[in-house]
């Protein structure tokens, strides 16, 4: 169908045709303090929704994605969830799994409560709930997270979710979750992974010295990151960089930016250039 035809056909309907499809996902480094046991940081939360409910008001329409950051990682690593059933511990590993989900929900309810303070209503939609199997190729309906409503945004995270298998249980990470959210929803113009500690992908960890930010990043490019295992049961800026390239395939937009200059996803949009990495 062609644009204009799709145009009278949304204000036939009473809508205004969005005029970008973007993904984000905030990263759990963006919005939690990672070392530390359910630390949020409230305030970049309410900075990215600040930005994103303008963006809204603007037709633009958004999906949004958020990290466990210290409400996920820290259980799942002391419990060893992402390997799965470890029969001497299972009794408390049975025990973790239900209360790092219930504290995904509540690191939830913080972005939520943010957007609905700028007048945008979250729709959350917990993987545990509608999500099985682990990496890109889990199990579940991913398309009613391409429902678009007026002034709403459907809202994902990364979780512990069931496996149908010996294992039982395991980590979908937030990535896996934009991999399949960009190739099955139709029409995504913009996929962005919001960085909590860095402008974007860098040649070096950052603090680190002589590191400098790489704006054009393909996978044939090595990056030398540092994956702090002690803190991450998921991949770290690896995994992320390799969501990024295989959604890159089928997404014109894909970056990634601070989240702590949120205006940045704004000029992104705005202008098709911001600082940050471009992954193509
Ligand atoms: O932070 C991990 O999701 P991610 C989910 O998006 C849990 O990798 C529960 C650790």
């Amino acid at each position: 169908m062609n644009t204009a035809i799709c145009e009278t056909l949304f204000e036939d309907m009473g809508l205004t045709m969005p005029k970008n499809k973007i993904v984000i996902k905030l990263g759990g480094g963006l919005i939690t303090d990672k070392s530390q046991y359910k630390l949020v940081r409230e305030e970049r939360i309410q900075s990215v929704c600040k930005i994103i409910s303008k963006m809204i008001k603007n037709d633009d329409s958004i999906i949004l994605v958020h990290g466990a950051g210290s409400f996920g990682h820290l259980e799942a690593k002391k419990w060893h969830l992402s390997r799965g059933n470890s029969i001497e511990i299972i009794d408390e590993q049975r025990l973790a799994v239900k209360n790092v989900r219930n504290d995904m929900i509540e690191l939830n309810n913080y972005v939520v409560k943010y957007l609905k303070e700028f007048g945008i209503e979250g729709i959350s939609h917990p993987p545990s709930k509608w999500a099985n199997g682990l990496g890109p190729q889990f199990n579940g309906d991913i398309t009613k997270l391409g429902d678009e409503k007026k002034d709403t945004i459907q809202v994902t995270f990364g979780d512990v979710v069931d496996v149908h298998s010996e294992r039982e249980f395991g980590i979908l990470s937030g990535d896996d979750l934009m991999v399949r959210i960009c190739k099955e929803i139709p029409g995504i113009t913009h996929c962005i992974f919001l960085l909590g500690d860095a402008e974007g992908l860098l040649t070096k960890p950052p603090n680190e010295e002589g590191s400098e930010l790489i704006s054009l990043w393909s996978n044939e490019q090595e990056i030398t990151g540092r994956h702090e295992s002690s803190q991450d049961v998921t991949g770290g800026i690896f995994l992320k960089a390799e969501s990024a390239s295989k959604i890159a395939q089928n997404v014109a937009n894909v970056w990634m930016i601070d989240g702590r200059k949120p205006e940045r996803i704004a000029e992104l949009v705005q202008t098709g250039n911001t600082i940050g990495t471009k992954v193509i």
